[in-house]
C-alpha cells in the first residue's frame, strides 16, 4: 500500500491528524510594541499573539519546547594539499562544546513541519546575513542583503520547514566573495517516516550518513547510507580580499536611461570577474584527498562505502562558480529531487517524475543546483566506482581542474 500523500500546504498539514509537526500562523506585532516588524515573529513566551491567529507552540519531536539553532561567525586557516594556507570564513554551532568553524559550515537538519528559529550571532565587525537557499520565508527572514537587514549583532531568523529536501544556507552580503570564503553549509529537511517504519531507524531528524527516509515521488522511501557532496572551486587570491572588496553599493544618484536610480554602483574599484580556482573540493576536502574514506587517519576524504543490495542517497550540491560536469561510473543513479523539490510529487506529476542517469553518462550542474540521487548497487556491482567532476570555466568551458571520489560497493 502506498504511503499517504502529505501535502506541503501548512493549512492542510495542520488539519492532518497523522502530521506531528506544528504550523506557524503569521502575526504582525503592533508598531507600538517596539518589536521587530516581522510578520512571522513569535514571542518567546507565546504571548501577544493575534487573537484571530492562535499560533500553536513550537516544539521538536525530541524536546517539549522550541530548540533554536545558533550559528556564530568565525574564520579559519586551512592547509591545502600543496602546503599553502588559505583563509576561510563561515558559521559554526557554538553550543557544541569545543566546536569551531571548519569549511564548510556546520550542517543544519530539520523535520518537515517544524518551525525553525535560527540565531545568527558572534559577528564582531561589519555584517553578514544567512540566506536559506530554497526556503520561502518572509523577506525579513530571507537573509538577502540590501532587500532585508544585514546582521551586525544578532538576529533570529524564523520560517517553516514546509518541504523535505536538500537545501543550503549562506551569507548574502557581498555574496560572491563571502560565499567563496566558505560562508555556507547544508540545510537538510527530513520527511516523517512512513506509518510502518523500520524500528532500526530513529525518529527524524535522521542521523548524518544514514539510515533514514527520503521523499520519492508520492512515497517516502528508506535509504541505508547517505553521502552529502558539495562541489566547490577555490581561488586563493579571492581569499586575500577584504570583507567589502568589489561590493556594489546602493546608488540613488545616478539614473538610468529611463530616469530611474540605477540602484547599485560598483565603487570599490574592480569587480570579481576574474576567477582562477586552484583547489577543487568536495564538501570542503580538496582533491586528491577527496578520494579517501572519511575514516582516513591522515587526510579524511569523502568516499562512501555501501553494501550490495542496500540503497545509497547522494545529496549533490554545486557550490562552485564553474560549470561542473559530473560522471558516476559503473552505477545508475535515479534523480529523485532537484533544487529541494521532489520530482513527481502530486499535484505536479504532470510536469516531472524521477529519472535515471545511466552509469557513465555525464550530467552538468551549475551554481546552487542540487540533485538528490538514489543508487541501489547489486552484487554484480561489487567494487570501486569512480565519481569524477570536471570544473569547466563558466565562459570558455576550459577544464580548470577535477575532483574525484569513489563509491565502494562491498559484499
Ligand atoms: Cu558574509
Amino acid at each position: 500500500m502506498p504511503s499517504p500523500i502529505i501535502s506541503r500546504d501548512p493549512k492542510t498539514l495542520a488539519a492532518d491528524p497523522s502530521f506531528l509537526g506544528y504550523v506557524c500562523q503569521f502575526i504582525d506585532p503592533p508598531k507600538s510594541s517596539g518589536l521587530l516588524p516581522t510578520p512571522d515573529w513569535i514571542p518567546p513566551d507565546g504571548s501577544r499573539l493575534h487573537p484571530a491567529f492562535p499560533t500553536r507552540k513550537f516544539t521538536t519531536f525530541a524536546q517539549p519546547d522550541r530548540t533554536p539553532i545558533t550559528r556564530h561567525f568565525e574564520t579559519v586557516k586551512k592547509t591545502m594539499p600543496d602546503g599553502q594556507d588559505v583563509e576561510f570564513w563561515g558559521f559554526f554551532d557554538p553550543k557544541i562544546p569545543g566546536n569551531s568553524y571548519k569549511f564548510p559550515s556546520d550542517e543544519i537538519r530539520l523535520v518537515e513541519g517544524q518551525i525553525f528559529h535560527g540565531l545568527l550571532g558572534g559577528i564582531k565587525k561589519k555584517a553578514h546575513t544567512i540566506h536559506w537557499h530554497g526556503i520561502e520565508p518572509t523577506s525579513q527572514n530571507d537573509g538577502v542583503g540590501k532587500l532585508s537587514m544585514e546582521v551586525g549583532g544578532e538576529y533570529i531568523y524564523q520560517w517553516l520547514a514546509s518541504a523535505a529536501g536538500t537545501y543550503f544556507y549562506h551569507c548574502h552580503r557581498n555574496t560572491l566573495l563571502h560565499f567563496e570564503f566558505g560562508m555556507y553549509g547544508m540545510l537538510l529537511i527530513d520527511p516523517l517516516p512512513p506509518p510502518r517504519k523500520d524500528p532500526a531507524i530513529p525518529f527524524p531528524p535522521y542521523p548524518a550518513g544514514g539510515p533514514g527516509y527520503v521523499r520519492r515521488a508520492n512515497t517516502v522511501v528508506k535509504y541505508d547510507k547517505e553521502a552529502v557532496w558539495v562541489l566547490d572551486d577555490v581561488d586563493p587570491l579571492w581569499h586575500l580580499l577584504d570583507h567589502d572588496a568589489a561590493m556594489s553599493s546602493c546608488d540613488n544618484l545616478n539614473l538610468d536611461a529611463n530616469g530611474n536610480p540605477v540602484g547599485v554602483n560598483f565603487t570599490s574599484g574592480g569587480g570579481l570577474n576574474v576567477f582562477n580556482p586552484a583547489y577543487f573540493c568536495i564538501s570542503g576536502v580538496p582533491h586528491p584527498w577527496t578520494r579517501n574514506l572519511p575514516t582516513d587517519p591522515v587526510n579524511p576524504g569523502v568516499a562512501v562505502q555501501v553494501k550490495a543490495g542496500k540503497t545509497l542517497l547522494i545529496r549533490l550540491l554545486c557550490g562552485a562558480y564553474s560549470l561542473n560536469k559530473c560522471v558516476m561510473e559503473g552505477l545508475n543513479a535515479e534523480v529523485i529531487a532537484m533544487d529541494g523539490r521532489v520530482l513527481g510529487q502530486p499535484p505536479f506529476t504532470k510536469y516531472s517524475r524521477p529519472f535515471t542517469i545511466s552509469a557513465g553518462v555525464p550530467f552538468n550542474l551549475t551554481a546552487a543546483r542540487r540533485f538528490d540521487l538514489l543508487i541501489s548497487p547489486t552484487a554484480a556491482q561489487i567494487g570501486t566506482h569512480r565519481f569524477v567532476v570536471e570544473f569547466q570555466h563558466h565562459v570558455t568551458r576550459q577544464v580548470m581542474g577535477i575532483a574525484e571520489t569513489f563509491v565502494n560497493v562491498v559484499p
